[in-house]
Parts: C-alpha cells; sequence; structure tokens
C-alpha cells in the first residue's frame, strides 16, 4: 500500500509539472526590450564574459536578419496557434500526448484542486465562525471521532487512485513513442540553437532569433522568431535527440508539450508527431546565461513533398536516395584486395557529429577559433 501512495504521489507530481512549460512561455514583459540594450552594454555575468568573449559577441541581439533566412514555405504563424496569445491557461495542443496531457490538467487536476481548496476554505471558515469563544463558551472536550477519522483518511487515497489513472497512463504514453520517421539532433549553445539531421545527409541548421524589426517585417512574434526553423514533415514521428554544447539548456514547445534538457554530454530523448502543418514556437527553459532569453525555438511543420524539397535546398537527401553511409570498407586500401583478407578496423564515425562552427554569440571559444 505504501508503495502504491508513493508510486502515485510521483505518478502526480511528474504529471504536474509540463503545466510550468506554459508559465515560462507566456510573452515577456515589455522590459525584456530595455534588457536586450542592458544586456549588450553591460552583461548580467560580468564574470563570464572575458573581454575576448566580449569580441566575439554581435552587437544586436542576433545577426541573423531575415534576407539570411531559409523558410521551407511562406507558412506564417497564426495567432494563437502555437505562441502565446495572453490567455490563462495551456496553449492549445498539436500532439496526441498535448491533448491527453491538457485533458487531464483541464478535467481531471483543475476541478479537483479547485474543489479541495473550496472544501478546506469552507472548513476552515466554518471553524473560525461557528466555534469562536463568544458563540462557544463551553468548549467541547471531544478528541476522537472514528467516522471522520475514517473519511478524512479514506477520501484523500480515492483522490489519488483516481488522479493516478489517467496520470500513469499519461506518462506510459509519453515514454513509449511510436516508431520514428525521422530524427533531428538538437543542440542548445549559448545562445541559439542548431539542428541536424543524421536521416537526411546529416546537415545543420543554425537557429538565431531574428532581431525585433526583423520579425515584425516578417510578420512574427517578437523573441519568437528565427532566422531558420526546424523543419519537420507533418504527420510524421519525430524523435529529437537533444543535447547541449556548453551549458544546460532546456528545449521546450509548449504547444507539443515537448519539454526536455539539453545537457552538455548527454543526449537526451523526447519525440512528437503534429499532422497539422504551422509554427510553432517554444524557448529555451534553462536558466543558460545572459541571453537565455533570446534564443527562442521556431518549429516549422509542413507537408511531406515540402519537406523533401527544403532537405534538397540544404543539401541533404531523403533516406533511400542517400548514397551508400561511410563504412569500415572504405577505410581499406584498394592494393590490400589481393592480400590475405583481413577484418579492418572499424572506421569511427563521430555520432556525434563534427563540432558546430560557431562564429557568433558566447560558445565561440576564442582560444580555438584562432
Ligand atoms: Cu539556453
Amino acid at each position: 500500500m505504501k508503495t502504491l501512495i508513493k508510486l502515485i504521489a510521483v505518478a502526480a507530481a511528474l504529471g504536474l509539472s509540463p503545466a510550468s512549460a506554459f508559465a515560462q512561455n507566456t510573452q515577456p514583459a515589455p522590459v525584456a526590450e530595455s534588457l536586450v540594450a542592458d544586456s549588450q552594454a553591460a552583461p548580467a555575468q560580468p564574470e563570464e564574459a572575458s573581454p575576448d568573449q566580449a569580441a566575439v559577441n554581435p552587437e544586436e541581439p542576433s545577426d541573423a536578419t531575415v534576407a539570411e533566412s531559409t523558410y521551407a514555405s511562406n507558412i506564417m504563424p497564426e495567432p494563437g496557434v502555437g505562441q502565446p496569445d495572453g490567455r490563462m491557461g495551456l496553449q492549445d495542443q498539436y500532439t496526441g500526448i498535448g491533448e491527453e496531457a491538457a485533458w487531464f490538467h483541464d478535467v481531471i487536476l483543475m476541478p479537483v484542486i479547485a474543489a479541495i481548496s473550496i472544501l478546506v476554505l469552507f472548513l476552515m471558515v466554518w471553524v473560525v465562525v461557528r466555534y469562536r469563544r463568544r458563540a462557544n463558551p463551553e468548549p467541547s472536550r471531544t478528541t476522537h471521532n472514528t467516522m471522520i477519522e475514517v473519511i478524512w483518511t479514506l477520501v484523500p487515497v480515492i483522490i489519488l487512485v483516481i488522479i493516478a489513472v489517467p496520470s500513469i497512463r499519461l506518462l506510459a504514453n509519453q515514454y513509449s513513442p511510436p516508431e520514428a520517421d525521422l530524427t533531428v539532433k538538437v543542440m542548445g549553445n549559448q545562445w541559439y540553437w542548431t539542428y541536424q539531421y543524421p536521416d537526411h545527409g546529416d546537415f545543420e541548421v543554425v537557429s538565431n532569433m531574428l532581431s525585433e524589426e526583423d520579425a515584425k517585417a516578417r510578420g512574427e512574434p517578437r523573441l519568437l522568431a528565427v532566422d531558420n526553423r526546424m523543419v519537420v514533415p507533418a504527420g510524421a514521428t519525430v524523435k529529437l535527440i537533444v543535447t547541449s554544447n556548453d551549458v544546460i539548456h532546456a528545449f521546450a514547445v509548449p504547444a507539443f508539450w515537448s519539454k526536455i534538457d539539453a545537457v552538455p554530454g548527454r543526449l537526451n530523448e523526447t519525440w512528437f508527431k503534429v499532422d497539422r502543418p504551422g509554427v510553432y514556437y517554444g524557448q529555451c527553459s534553462e536558466l543558460c546565461g545572459a541571453r537565455h532569453a533570446y534564443m527562442p525555438i521556431a518549429v516549422e511543420v509542413v507537408p511531406p513533398a515540402q519537406f523533401a524539397a527544403w532537405v534538397a535546398s540544404q543539401g541533404g537527401t531523403m533516406p533511400g536516395a542517400a548514397p551508400a553511409p561511410v563504412t569500415a570498407s572504405d577505410a581499406i586500401d584498394d592494393t590490400s584486395a589481393t592480400e590475405t583478407p583481413q577484418i579492418p578496423e572499424p572506421t569511427l564515425v563521430n555520432a556525434t557529429g563534427p563540432a558546430v562552427p560557431v562564429e557568433q554569440a558566447a560558445t565561440v571559444n576564442p582560444t580555438e577559433a584562432e
């Protein structure tokens, strides 16, 4: 029984935690604008910014411009879809997991929390009024009431069991994804994202935030628009391998109910499947330095044919059309073919891909850049 209650408590805690994804993604306060200027002039973490690093930092919040941006299409973001719109509550969900989780939050958790809060408030007010000294000069000497004690033990247990069923089901669904149609390797950097497509020729997309003017020119929300979006096909199960180049970041797209830490030296995995083409925004959700607020995420979901065209435009190849990958046999010298066959040493291919050639932001190590 104890184990069950523990399990329930853990599941409830886990089930509740994604709700915080929204809190981090509400529209930043206007004060953030002045912070851009401030953080350029006087970095919030002076001890981190050596003179060399400061020289690397661009003057503008981002050196990305609309002219440099590559989009898979002219898909424009829609108000209220995949971005905050000032509402109180969760963003509309566009994945199956997101819909299930939002239902759990809206239909189960919030009513239960509200009912318990109202009940406790009512009981407290009732006790204060009914049993105040003036109305109750002769205090009761009651110390036990078996019936009430059974009720206040059993009712919470029943409530927790009721919550546990959808909570554990959601947890299980989140951790048993369908087979992936493609993999995107997401890399956090101070302070931008890179997306690698290992299934499509391993090309890489560097994603920088657009300046406010450029975002406005594109008709996109400020502090969320980027020059190069992560592009994925609609209806495909996308496996995300998430890691970081420097410090801990977190990849979070509230409309997908996706949120996972990007930890240096560690590969975290999550997934999403979105059927509806569109643009969905997210933000880094782990405090990662002075410009943590300026490394947004934009995911563009496009029809599969358009995705293939975009892959081609990035110099990638669709699986199937791909040339033979580098294998151990490539390492054998042709002249050795006539000699005794030998099992060659496997050519070690760095599965995580080459180091990201960064020329912006603080991730650039000045000593390595020389
Ligand atoms: Cu970050």
